[in-house]
């Protein structure tokens, strides 16, 4: 290899001036280029012309053949090589090869050219000609159904594909035009006037040289066995292979084996075939398809349904995919889909009963469980069946979604990975996920791109996801000039070098052909690839919309369109590989089934969200679906145990394993803390991780600089000093059967890495999955996910979710920016009745959490940082949390917890009443202030300099929500003379108070004022002025101690 680098650089004599004469001559840009190249070259002068930029591909190409053997090169390119390897200038290489004379020289090779370097550039204007078609012969590909609008957005034609082979002898494509003349419509022609003079060709070749033969680079398939083709043939399989119904965008993949493993799949001779078996299956799911859209559309004329119609080769498409994942071993299949054929998605790929889908569209039908409704276009669903095709087992499911378009991508993939990993799947064999996008939200959406970005990250990938684009050219009302920038909505891809393949939607043959290649693609190298299904929109945006408001002429073409059905029917017809009568009776018989399922769905009387379920919990709930216990067991360890974490998490468990020296100090400092009982955030959080652990239960912590921690405290991947990239996780050494622990450093993502990690959560109940923001303010980049899916997502869609969220929180005087996790945000969604006082039964607490929507706690010590984390698993149901976590805290030397309150039989405290001296006169208090996090340490150490302590209380809440309104009553009846405050330190319209006042004051049934002592009302979460923020804290701290500060107020 090093030899060819050096050899080729050597083969590229150009001077900088004739490189940029040379570039700027191949970029003509429309179709009616004016350009001539410049082939009167003078040599020596200009070296060895031949050798400009794209040819010099072709030279290495001819190089590495003639390494291998010489006499596999023409004996010109021989002797070239030979002179150029012994080092012969620049320009002194090539040399008419002794005894080669023109008459020497098959006829056809060289034909009237008495010339051997116009030979040689002959050939590499084909060679070139060749990557032409491959790299840019999607851009004339016939993608458009209805033949008025450019896939790629752009009509003109690159000017080295067609503009030189129509010059060349337009009478080798007649063929083809009639293959691309779609249907009636009045297909756009890319072809130039067949009348204009002959001119010279963008590569110098001409009419003379169509039927000479040239020797194909090995970067070409189109030859078959054979090793070289007349001109004439080389440009009829390029357009076969490059410019029909199937544009295959691929050259910008950087790995030599992919490209041509793709080259091969497209070029080879006569690839595109099928068997009539395959051809009848084809037409059959062609059938249902179109069938159901129809169905739906006789009986239920005036509902919404975002039907298919126009892009009804989907459902082939996918079965296609799957049916062929499945012969590769695949038995998981994930789904992710829009609105636009879902349905038709739930009938004809999942197998979702017919009835059951059809029982959706009557408004009489009542719920039996909670959930709220919403089946037709956002419930998911699951489904084990056995693949036809394979007769192998597989498992369907489609994940629910919200309205928020590509929103559910990254939750499938983070489902996926979970899927793959609790298999042991561990290169995508056996699950895989695939994406259904629109065209528009393809483009438009950042989460694609933010999805597409995880993709190949070690602890994210799920190893290769098929994405199908339902592209019908068309978002709602919006046309794709006005919907992206790029060429095609397919681009964002490229990023990671998935190979996209556009193709025809109204050609199921070219559809399933890439389709299998899609699959194909995914089985063999495990990386992404795209499915772009080119097609258009029959109805409105849903079936009540008018689209010739805004696209009159397209829908003027699209009325004159015939069906793709009929159209795939009649080509079988006409070859013989069906009947009519046949494909009459599939008809029949796939609309008796649905009649059949109509009448049976008129007797469903009650809608059951569960059974919409896309992640069943096996053996969590009872059948009922019912927690299994209503008990919160203890979340305590013993003294061993937190021993033993505590030493793992101070000791390097491997050997000849060099860490840094400040690290060593913190582990040292760790094990002080041990020996003395103690834990700081960064243990108590390890105990918690660690335990669970050692009980079996998967961790999972995902985010932005995670495995140290932001703000280095976590330390939980240890670097060897002395060897690059070797590394060692201690919390994988905390018991020889433990779970996994997984710890990864995101992208820098909050939307995709959150939803992957809501994802992964809901695979198992028996994982704890965690996401930590890197500042608790980042958390509103991923609004959509804790909107859409976290904060509803069991009313919504009846699926509970444990996913922790910890977001790091606190006014420090560090500005704006950085400052607030924005609790004011969480408690607002959550869904507890400020106004009502529950009843304080003796399993309060549980039915409390069971019925909440999410927990929101803020922790002021790392023991009950430690027991929110266990309770979240040990509890027998599953809800999100939303912890606030502490910054400066982390190392507070107050902010630490002893032993003895994680010791068997502690618990998680809701509240942390006052234990200090004020508590032990209660009546002599004269005011308790309730506070949360770490605004708590503020207070007592005010409290002191005031010497208050015998007059005022101070009370934590830990929980916020769902609120604790039993302990919060304990402890103000406890203080009968004491007036209430809230004080928090951030803004009045931020924080808690919004969301605490209310429910204190239901709590002491409005007998008293809650006070505020805060900051006051502001538009950013802090002010970005050091000393501002310190008069801002001494004012709410003295208004919290000043007894008389709210006298005379009502
Ligand atoms: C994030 C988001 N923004 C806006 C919308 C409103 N909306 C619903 S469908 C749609 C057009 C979608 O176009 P496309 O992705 O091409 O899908 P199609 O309806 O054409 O199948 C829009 C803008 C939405 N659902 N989600
Ligand atoms: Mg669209």
């Amino acid at each position: 290899m090093h030899r060819l680098r050096t050899c080729a650089a050597r083969l590229r004599p150009l001077t900088a001036n004739q490189k940029a004469q040379n570039f700027s001559q191949q970029r003509p840009v429309a179709a009616q280029r004016t350009f001539q190249p410049i082939r009167c070259y003078t040599a020596p002068v200009a070296a060895e012309p031949f050798l400009n930029g794209t040819s010099s591909n072709y030279v290495e190409e001819m190089y590495l053949s003639w390494l291998e053997n010489p006499k596999s090169v023409h004996k010109s390119w021989d002797v070239f090589f030979r002179n150029a390897n012994a080092g012969a200038p620049p320009g002194a290489a090539y040399q008419s090869p002794l005894g080669m004379t023109v008459a020497s020289l098959p006829q056809a090779m060289v034909g009237a050219q008495p010339n051997v370097e116009k030979l040689v550039e002959d050939h590499l204007a084909v060679q070139s000609l060749i990557r032409a078609y491959q790299i840019r012969g999607h851009h004339v590909a016939q993608l458009d159904p209805l033949g008025i609008m450019d896939a790629d957005l752009d009509s003109s034609v690159p000017s080295d594909i067609i503009t030189s082979s129509d010059k060349l002898d337009l009478t080798v494509f007649k063929d083809r035009l009639s293959i691309l003349t779609v249907g009636e419509s009045d297909c756009k022609s890319h072809f130039r006037d067949s009348s204009k003079d002959w001119e010279t060709g963008f590569y110098g070749l001409d009419e003379s040289d169509l039927d000479k033969v040239f020797r194909l680079p090995t970067t070409t398939f189109i030859g078959g066995a054979e090793s070289a083709l007349p001109l004439k043939e080389i440009i009829r399989r390029l357009e076969m292979a490059y410019c029909q119904h199937i544009g295959v965008e691929f050259m910008f993949i950087n790995d030599l084996d992919q490209c041509q493993w793709i080259r091969e799949k497209f070029e080879k001779p006569g690839v595109m075939q099928f068997t009539l078996e395959e051809k009848r299956t084809l037409l059959a799911r062609m059938v249902r398809s179109t069938r159901f859209e129809e169905f739906l559309q006789r009986k239920w004329s005036s509902e919404k349904r975002f039907g298919l119609e126009g892009c009804e080769s989907l459902i082939p498409a996918l079965k296609t995919i799957i049916d062929k994942s499945s012969a590769n071993g695949v038995e998981n299949v994930i789904m992710g889909m829009p609105h636009r054929g879902r349905l038709n998605v739930l009938a004809n790929v999942i197998r979702k009963e017919l009835e059951q889908i059809f029982c959706q569209f009557d408004s009489k039908l009542e719920a039996a469980d909670e959930g709220s409704g919403d089946v037709k276009y956002h419930l998911g669903m699951y489904h084990r069946r056995i693949n036809r095709v394979t007769d192998r087992n597989i498992t369907l499911s489609l994940m629910a979604n919200p309205s928020h378009l590509e929103a559910v991508d990254p939750v499938v993939q983070g489902k996926t990975k979970a899927e793959q990993f609790y298999c042991g799947d561990t290169d995508g064999n056996r699950v895989m996920s695939i994406l259904m996008h629109g065209d528009a939200a393809f483009a438009g959406q950042g989460v694609v791109y933010e999805t597409f970005h995880l993709s190949d990250l070690p602890s994210y990938t799920t190893h290769g996801t098929v994405h199908v684009v339902v592209n019908n050219q068309i978002g709602f009302t919006t046309d794709p000039r006005m919907a992206r920038s790029s060429p095609y909505p397919t681009d964002v891809a490229r990023v990671v070098n998935a190979p996209i393949f556009h193709v025809n939607a109204d050609d199921p043959e070219a559809v399933m052909y890439v389709c299998n290649v899609a699959a194909e693609w995914r089985a063999t190298f495990h990386k992404d690839v795209v499915v772009d299904l080119v097609g258009y929109r029959r109805m409105g945006h849903n079936e009540m919309d008018e689209p010739m408001f805004t696209q009159p002429l397209m829908y003027k073409q699209i009325k004159k369109q015939k069906g793709v059905l009929l159209k795939y029917a009649e080509k079988l017809i006409a070859e013989g590989a069906v009947t009519r009568q046949e494909y009459e009776e599939e008809i029949a018989k796939y609309d008796k089934i649905c009649e059949e399922a109509h009448a049976r769905s008129k007797d469903e009387k009650i809608l059951h969200i569960k059974h919409w379920l896309d992640s069943p919990w096996p053996g969590f709930f009872t059948l009922d679906g019912q927690p299994k216990s209503m008990s919160s067991p203890s979340t305590g360890l013993t003294e061993e145990e937190l021993a033993h974490i505590g030493q793992v998490a101070s000791s390097v468990p491997v050997e000849d394993f060099t860490i840094h020296g400040g690290l060593s100090r913190i582990l040292k400092s760790r094990g002080e803390m041990i020996k003395n009982r103690t834990v700081d955030w960064a243990l108590g959080e390890y105990m918690a991780f660690g335990s669970l652990l050692k009980e079996g239960t998967h961790v999972r912590l995902s985010g932005q600089d995670v495995e140290r921690g932001t703000f280095s405290h976590r330390h939980h991947v240890l670097h060897d000093q002395n060897v690059d990239k070797r590394t060692c996780i201690p919390m994988n050494h905390v018991s020889p059967n433990q779970a996994p622990y997984t710890v990864c450093n995101s992208s820098l993502s909050e939307y995709g890495v959150l939803g992957f990690e809501l994802g992964f959560a809901m695979a198992s109940p028996n994982a704890l999955v965690l996401w930590e923001a890197q500042f608790g303010d980042f958390h509103n980049t991923a609004q959509c996910i804790i909107d859409q899916f976290i904060c509803p997502g069991q009313a919504k869609w009846v699926r509970q979710n444990g996913i922790v969220l910890l977001l790091p929180h606190g006014m420090e005087g560090m500005g704006p920016e950085h400052s607030s996790a924005r609790p004011e945000r969480f408690l607002q969604m959550c869904n507890d009745d400020p106004d009502v006082m529950p009843k304080l039964s003796e399993d309060f607490a549980i039915q409390q959490l069971m019925d909440c929507n999410w927990i929101v706690v803020n922790c002021s010590n790392p023991g009950n940082y430690f027991h929110v984390l266990r309770r979240q698993i040990l509890q027998p149901f599953r809800k999100p949390l939303i912890v606030f976590t502490p910054k400066s805290l982390l190392r507070h030397p107050e902010a630490k917890s002893n032993f003895d309150v994680m010791l068997p039989g502690t618990q998680f405290l809701r509240l942390i009443p006052e234990e200090g001296t004020a508590s032990q006169n209660p009546e002599g208090v004269k005011r308790i202030v309730f506070c949360t996090g770490k605004v708590y340490y503020e207070l007592t150490k005010e409290r002191k300099t005031h010497g208050m302590e015998d007059t005022v209380a101070i009370a934590r809440v830990e929980q916020l929500s769902p609120f604790p309104f039993d302990l919060v009553k304990a402890e103000t009846e406890k203080y009968p003379n004491a007036d209430l405050v809230w004080c928090q330190e951030e803004h009045k319209n931020q924080g808690y108070y919004d969301y605490v006042k209310p429910r204190m004051r239901t709590t002491i049934q409005r007998s008293k004022p809650v006070w505020y002592a805060g900051r006051e009302p502001a538009a950013a979460p802090a002010t970005g002025n050091k000393k501002a923020h310190l008069v801002e804290l001494k004012r709410f701290l003295d208004t919290a101690f000043d007894l008389d500060a709210f006298k005379g107020q009502v």
